[in-house]
């Protein structure tokens, strides 16, 4: 009786009191920076499958990281793609012109040419080795920190330049953040800046593209914190749902301005184990390593051409910038934590194997520098002759009435005639 009305009242004592466990970053200014527990296989020993091998048949792919380049330079295993030493030359320049081209923006931003910067130093070798392996008809749903993909691409420059400016030649008339470029011909969807929102728009996409029975690929870009939130499910789902030919990358680059990934990660597995549960092939790759970046890129580009479904592609690498023009790391972040990052330099890590392959010296390294730097400084001048934030004259306010519309709402004709546009 006791023990029954005990149960009745609530008073029964709880043996062990719940606790919540709410994630933190581990690693703040003042501590040591440790990637001691990251997972890291030595080069060149991940297997590589066949494109048609099922996803259940290659987990291990997405726990181990997948390496071509070993620190002598040297392409190793069954990875290192087929290249020739033209196609690697055209990468490292292609690396060195966004590097160069985020050196001048942010700075451009700090002399108030520009309201808004981001850049994606160290990330470079994703963007362009990915580019590579795709045909100019496919398509990207990009971050904003993939320029790259653009530069890779034969964007031209002072176009990039004039968006960021909102100048007479932006071709987006001053109506997206700059850097949210938009190239249909370049294979770059109109970047939107509601993180997570592209990836899902990617799957349909792709779908779209099955069921015109065109053979072009879709490629989906995510951040490892924006693959918190629910678009990122919906986008795996879908795309395993309808086998959608569709790459689905998540760029799980240490942060989400100052969240660290361990926080969205859950501390238990990598970013790459999530395909699993939706059956889907998943890979975890070095992206600092531009022959791995681009052989995995080609295998699972071939995969949806082929008609053999998606992959989903987790890129380790480093921001090593901050997250944009209005951010300071140095405020939840080592300072040393860049040193300190264990997969290197992209654009060192290439240049070191084109000297190992006895390709390249440092004379050659030396003279591409100058010239890359002469082709920014160059479109720059150009775009600055288009004008600035600050000069020139900028895009017309009849620009907000134009190109959202094919038929115009009545409402709209009414404010734009009120408006004297
Ligand atoms: C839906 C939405 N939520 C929040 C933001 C604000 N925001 C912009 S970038 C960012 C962090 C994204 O981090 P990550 O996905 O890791 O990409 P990274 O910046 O590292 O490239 C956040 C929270 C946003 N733009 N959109
Ligand atoms: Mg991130």
């Amino acid at each position: 009786m006791g023990v029954f009305l005990k149960m009745l009242t609530n008073e029964a004592e709880v043996a062990t009191p719940l606790t919540l466990a709410v994630p933190a970053s581990t690693c703040r200014p003042g501590d040591t920076p440790d990637f001691s527990d990251m997972v890291i296989s030595e080069p060149g020993v991940v297997r590589r499958p066949e494109v048609t091998e099922s996803a259940q048949d290659m987990h291990e792919l997405a726990t181990e990281l997948i390496r071509v380049l070993d620190d002598k330079g040297n392409a190793v295993g069954p990875w290192a793609p087929v290249i020739d030493t033209a196609m690697l030359v055209k990468g490292l320049t292609s690396m060195m012109v966004t590097r160069e081209f985020d050196r001048r923006m942010f700075l451009a931003q700090r002399q108030a040419k520009t309201s808004f910067f981001m850049q994606s130093t160290g990330e470079e070798a994703i963007s362009t080795g990915f580019r590579f392996a795709m045909r100019d008809d496919d398509m990207n749903f990009p971050t904003y920190r993939q320029q790259s993909l653009l530069i890779a691409g034969g964007y031209p420059l002072e176009l990039m330049m004039s968006q960021i400016y909102s100048n007479s030649h932006d071709p987006l008339r001053g109506r997206q953040l700059p850097g949210l470029y938009s190239s249909k011909d370049t294979g770059f969807f109109t970047l939107s800046g509601n993180v997570a929102t592209q990836f899902l728009q990617a799957v349909g996409w792709a779908m779209a593209s099955a069921i015109k029975g065109s053979d072009s690929v879709t490629a989906a870009w995510i951040g490892d914190g924006s693959s918190a939130e629910s678009d990122f499910f919906s986008a795996m789902l879908m795309a395993s749902s309808f086998q959608a030919p569709v790459i689905l990358n998540l760029i799980n680059n240490q942060w989400a301005i100052s969240t660290s990934q361990s926080v969205v990660r859950g501390q238990a597995a990598t970013f790459a184990v999530r395909g699993h549960g939706f059956g889907l092939p998943s890979l975890r790759v070095d992206g600092n390593d531009f022959l791995a970046v681009y052989a995995v890129a080609s295998w699972a580009v071939e995969r949806a051409r082929r008609n053999l479904g998606p992959t989903f592609i987790e890129w380790v690498t480093y921001r090593v910038g901050a997250h944009s023009s209005s951010d300071d790391p140095s405020a939840y972040r080592p300072k040393s934590e860049a040193a300190a990052w264990p997969l290197g330099d992209p654009i060192e890590r290439l240049k070191r194997h084109l000297i190992a392959s006895g390709a390249w010296t440092e004379d050659q390294h030396a003279d591409l520098e100058g010239k890359v730097k002469e082709q920014v400084r160059l479109a720059q001048a150009v775009a600055e002759e288009w004008g600035t934030l600050k000069s020139g004259p900028g895009p017309s306010p009849r620009d907000i009435f134009e190109d959202v519309y094919a038929d115009v709402p009545e409402h709209l004709q009414r404010q734009r005639r009120e408006a004297g546009l």
